[in-house]
């Protein structure tokens, strides 16, 4: 299969690189680790060590492959669309954190739009090398739920190169049960710099489970059958199983990069607002979150 991956960062070049192990993979990314990986290839550490040679590019305008994977920061989902669309894809999988991803892609796009959930842990940790600290799986199917047989392929390409992969007919509510992990787990392991297992530990337990049970309570008021027990479950075992893992967004705060807080804490908020659900603790931890933000001059909202 030939598979291009827009947003080569820490899970892109995992992702990208294990697929590489079997596929066509185009790469594209920051000039430094493009350069890297055209030059010497791809490392990857860890878990799942390789040396591949995906092709890398900087521009992903013009680009022709049978799939796309967006592993964009969900608040550039909508200029990568915008490149996508210069070039053709017969399918769209998105592997990004927050909700409303899909959307975006399918307004913009006329291929197939796939959502999917990844919890493998990545680093890269320096241009060319990424490290696998914590094999995962990835979950994906059509993006509005129900049989679609371009998963079926996609989830095919993907187990055969070595990716944990299932095909789900319920995204919808896969994706939700992300959500409730993400908003568990983000924001507190960044805002206090410590490890994923931070929010099993007390005192960070209390909150975390907290803001994991708003987001099933808004999930729910959303049409969405995602139990509080089922969506503390997730998160505790996601925790559990990338404990010794730095979130995204510890890693977005440690370089002073922009988060993805607006699509986790933040989704929740809103939506909880348009449901009539109270979110105090979510809202506390997205205002501390921007705030932290501002302070960097890395939004000005
Ligand atoms: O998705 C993640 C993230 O860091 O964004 C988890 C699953 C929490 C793994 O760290």
């Amino acid at each position: 299969m030939e598979i291009v991956v827009f947003g080569a960062g820490s899970l892109g070049s995992l992702v990208g690189g294990v697929l590489a192990r079997e596929h066509d993979v185009t790469l594209v990314a920051r000039q430094a680790h493009a350069d890297a990986v055209r030059t010497r290839g791809l490392r990857i550490e860890g878990s799942l060590e390789a040396e591949v040679s995906p092709a890398a590019t900087t521009d992903g305008r013009g680009l022709e492959a049978d799939l796309a994977v967006v592993t964009v920061k969900s608040f550039d989902t909508e200029s990568i669309a915008e490149t996508i669309a210069t070039g053709s894809f017969d399918a769209v999988l998105s592997l990004q954190n927050g909700m409303g991803n899909e959307e975006v892609l399918a307004s913009a796009l006329d291929a197939e739009v796939l959502a999917g959930t990844a919890t493998y842990g990545a680093i890269l940790q320096r241009p060319g090398i990424v490290e696998c600290t914590g094999l995962g799986k990835i979950v994906l199917g059509d993006h509005r739920g129900g049989h679609s047989d371009v998963a079926d392929a996609v989830g095919e390409a993907f187990s055969g190169a070595g990716l944990e992969t299932t095909v789900a007919e319920d995204m919808p509510s896969r994706l939700w049960e992300k959500l409730a992990v993400n908003a568990g787990i983000n924001a507190i392991t960044a805002l206090t710099e410590t490890e994923n297992r931070a929010v099993l530990e007390p005192p960070a337990d209390d909150v975390a489970r907290a803001a994991t049970k708003e987001t099933a309570r808004v999930a729910r008021a959303d049409g969405v059958e995602l139990s509080n027990r089922e969506a503390l479950a997730a998160m505790e075992r996601v925790a559990e199983s990338t404990a010794a893992n730095t979130s995204s967004m510890a890693q977005d705060l440690q370089v002073g990069r922009r988060t993805e807080i607006d699509a986790i804490n933040g989704y929740v908020v809103d939506r909880g607002e348009t449901l009539a659900v109270e979110t105090p603790t979510n809202r506390l931890l997205a205002a501390l979150v921007r705030t932290w933000e501002r302070g960097q001059g890395v939004r000005d909202d």
